[in-house]
């Protein structure tokens, strides 16, 4: 092959891979402008909150996302919800858009809307001590036991079976997932333990959570509060999302009332709980 045809085939690649990823840059670009921008429109002070599709047992496969909306249904904050671009600015999911403004993490997120919407739960500074420590616990700790589960032991199966339509090029995805999620539980510490000490760890976690509880109707007494959306959303993810797993038999036989708990909350505030699942059901009497 001559020099000269060597350089133009080489500067034909060049010129076409060079337009490509301009194109799709460019296209991307117009995506995300053409989305914020009908976010924006559904209203001022309306909360856009970002999340991935609804899924075949809860309304969301993430604990996280069920958690913030749990709160924003709690804070009675008016809010749309956008399943386009379920991952924010942080890589994570939930986040949402407020009034053009992006935030991040449930955590976050509820904090500062708790102090724009100024929202108190008017908790006693121990109760806040064990708020506090109640959410770490959920938000930090248990939730990886769990991941130890999906991810390593039923190596992503669950996650499949938890949506309705699974896209063809998920049966790539998930193992590339569950790969990368072992190397984040393996780097966290969890992913070290043998699944009996796991199991060990959860029970723990689930049994503070009960002996907090006790009689009382929400953690906190006869009301729901913030630390409610996030326990009630861990709780829910293993009683409907995690059903194969030993975490769900783990609360439904040696801790009833965190089941009976989990449906209180899920009575008052997800009164439409079954008409979000994909496909949508016929809406039961949820029992309180
Ligand atoms: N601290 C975050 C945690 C959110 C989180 O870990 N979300 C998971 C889904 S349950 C996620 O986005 N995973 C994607 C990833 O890690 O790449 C929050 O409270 O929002």
């Amino acid at each position: 092959m001559e020099t000269s045809s060597i350089l133009w085939a080489s500067t034909s690649v060049i010129t076409f891979v060079v337009m490509v990823t301009a194109t799709l840059y460019l296209y991307t670009y117009l995506l995300r402008k053409n989305r914020r921008f009908a976010w924006g429109s559904l209203g001022r002070d309306v909360v856009v909150l970002h999340i991935s599709p609804r899924g075949r047992f809860a309304p969301n496969m993430s604990p996280f996302a069920i958690k913030l909306e749990t709160f924003l249904r709690l804070a009675k904050i008016p809010y749309k919800v956008d399943f386009e671009e379920p991952f924010g600015p942080k890589g994570k999911t939930p986040w949402i858009t407020l009034n053009g403004e992006e935030l991040t993490d449930s955590q976050l997120v509820m904090q500062e809307l708790a102090r724009r919407y100024e929202l108190t739960d008017n908790l006693t500074v121990e109760q806040q001590a064990v708020a506090r420590a109640l959410t770490v616990m959920v938000d930090e700790h248990l939730i990886w036991g769990l991941r130890v589960w999906r991810y390593d032991v039923d190596r992503g199966q669950g996650f499949s079976e938890c949506m309705n339509n699974v896209p063809f090029y998920y049966k790539w995805l998930v193992p590339m997932q569950c790969w990368r999620m072992r190397n984040a539980l393996w780097h966290q510490g969890m992913g070290r333990h043998t699944f009996r000490e796991v199991k060990g760890f959860v029970k723990q976690d689930l049994a503070a959570i009960a002996g907090y509880l006790g009689d009382k109707p929400f953690l906190f007494g006869d009301e729901p509060c913030q630390t409610d959306c996030a326990v009630f959303a861990h709780l829910a993810n293993i009683l409907y999302n995690y059903q194969r797993s030993p975490f769900y038999a783990m609360v439904t036989n040696d801790f009833p009332k965190l089941s009976e708990y989990a449906s209180r909350v899920r009575a008052k505030l997800w009164p439409n709980w079954y008409l979000l699942l994909d496909p949508a059901q016929p809406q039961r009497r949820l029992s309180t």
